[in-house]
């Protein structure tokens, strides 16, 4: 047996060792649909023809057009009905009744903390926030079910990924105050988070850029995995919205890692809308589910406002990705988003107060969870007030604390560009301390580490 790489075949003792391995030297396992072509003989009496680029497809006297619009929709899988009742008893909700108290109150917290940095930006206090509401569930459930070695790539309304994967209040604070604590040294908008420690990549405004860099990161990790068969496997994965997917970036993705074989979910947040654009206006097919058919991908389709689904299914999408040697997952999870798109947005513009309205109170994956946790006597009113109390408290505790903090040092506008600072950044850090020199007043110098002296430091070295 050998893995094949171009017309080159390495021994795959060879191949996996980490010595002698110079480049990418493994192959995707290729349907054996797709592997018999290249010995296809066909004689007249044969049902179908081997094409190579269609392979299984049957001769018919029929001029029929397929149409996809008379096909039957994609069903949406579901563990639990809108009011928390467990539809089929024996798959149960794969979760024992403390973790599913842990993953209500990771839902709270993140619905608390999205109100209260929804308003603080209203208020004059923060630039720009992106709230999840409706969505709570698809990014706590999901990263519940990864492995925390698995490497993440978000678009912007993740932030119950990075909550659930350890992200700490004090984090979030100091990314959307810029303080000097942000790991980011504040170059970033609020809500563009990122952690090295925790695998996840930092999140870019333009869109479904992250999702070729999963897929590309899923072939490396594919091959990882092959060389280090005694470390647990990785995957990536990737989070994007329904409106990303109409990028290029999207089909390039999908498309690599099918043929790659490469272990990586594409988790699409189908929220119902891109900013202002319904998805009546963005596509014609059925939903993003059906695009995984047309890459050869295994997909399903989840009800987002249910955490027991999102959670089960991407249990399931992880084990598939590194079954056959590895393969990608597509996964879309159906919600409503509730709120605007962000503090930029007032959605009452597009959409009817009434449909939000209704949504709000028809459908709910934290009351979905709550009711579920009711009805098995795990949770009541006085905990539901409790929490709330004293999750609001953490939240402005980190505030307060994260809003008072100085600012980063001003040499970080120039630093981690280059290696090291060149001669054309220390013309314009001289060119930039003549300004703040001869203009004191006029900016806030002293609320940054280190003040001017930071800048000095950059020109001397
Ligand atoms: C390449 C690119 N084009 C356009 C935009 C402007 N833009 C920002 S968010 C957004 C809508 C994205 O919608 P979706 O992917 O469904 O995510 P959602 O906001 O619904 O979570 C658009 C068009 C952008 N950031 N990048
Ligand atoms: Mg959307």
């Amino acid at each position: 047996m050998s893995l094949r790489h171009g017309i080159r075949r390495i021994p795959v003792g060879r191949a996996l060792q980490a010595s002698t391995y110079t480049q990418p030297s493994i192959t995707p396992s290729i349907p054996r649909s797709w592997q018999r072509w290249s010995s296809a003989a066909v004689s007249p009496a044969s049902e179908r023809i081997l094409f190579p680029g269609a392979l299984n497809s049957k001769l018919t006297n029929d001029l029929e057009f397929t149409s996809p619009s008379t096909a039957e929709a994609i069903p949406t899988f579901r563990v639990m009905d809108q009011d928390g009742v467990v539809i089929n008893n024996e798959r149960g909700v794969g979760t024992t009744d403390e973790e599913a108290v842990t993953l209500y109150t990771q839902m709270v917290l993140l619905s608390i903390m999205d109100t209260i940095m929804f308003e603080a930006q209203r208020q004059g206090r923060l630039s720009f926030y992106m709230a999840s509401a409706g969505e709570e569930a698809i990014t706590i459930g999901a990263s519940s079910a990864l492995d925390i070695g698995d490497v993440v790539f978000c678009q912007y309304r993740e932030t119950g990924v990075y909550l659930q994967r350890g992200f700490t209040l004090e984090q979030f604070m100091s990314q959307m105050f810029s303080n000097h604590k942000d790991v980011g040294h504040g170059r970033n908008m609020p809500v563009h988070y990122g952690s090295r420690e925790l695998n996840i990549h930092t999140v870019s405004s333009t869109l479904a850029t992250q999702i070729p860099h999963a897929a590309g990161a899923a072939y490396a990790l594919k091959m990882q995995n092959a060389q280090r068969p005694d470390l647990p496997p990785r995957i990536a994965c990737t989070f994007f919205g329904e409106g990303a997917a109409s990028e290029g970036d999207f089909h390039g993705a999908l498309n690599i890692a099918a043929t790659r074989g490469s272990p990586v979910i594409f988790l699409c947040r189908n929220n119902g809308f891109a900013i202002s654009t319904p998805t009546r206006d963005q596509y014609r097919g059925d939903g993003i589910a059906s695009r995984g058919a047309g890459y050869g991908i295994e997909t399903i389709r989840v009800d987002g406002n249910d955490i027991f689904a999102v959670r089960e299914s991407i249990k399931e999408a992880r084990k598939k990705t590194l079954e056959d040697g590895g393969k990608p997952i597509l996964v879309e999870m159906m919600a409503y988003r509730v709120g605007h798109h962000s503090t930029s947005d007032d959605s009452f513009a597009y959409r009817q107060r009434v449909e939000v309205e209704d949504w709000k109170r028809r459908d709910n994956p934290l009351t979905r969870l709550r009711k579920w946790l009711e009805g098995r006597e795990l949770w009541n009113e006085q905990k539901e007030g409790e929490l709330r109390r004293k999750l609001r408290k953490d939240v402005l505790g980190a505030f307060a604390q994260a809003e008072n903090e100085m600012k980063p040092a001003l040499k970080y506008a120039f630093t981690d560009v280059w290696e090291n600072v060149t001669e054309e950044q220390k013309s314009q850090v001289t060119e930039l301390l003549g300004v703040l020199e001869t203009y004191p007043e006029e900016y806030d110098i002293e609320h940054h580490e280190g003040g001017l002296d930071s800048l000095r430091e950059l020109v001397k070295k």
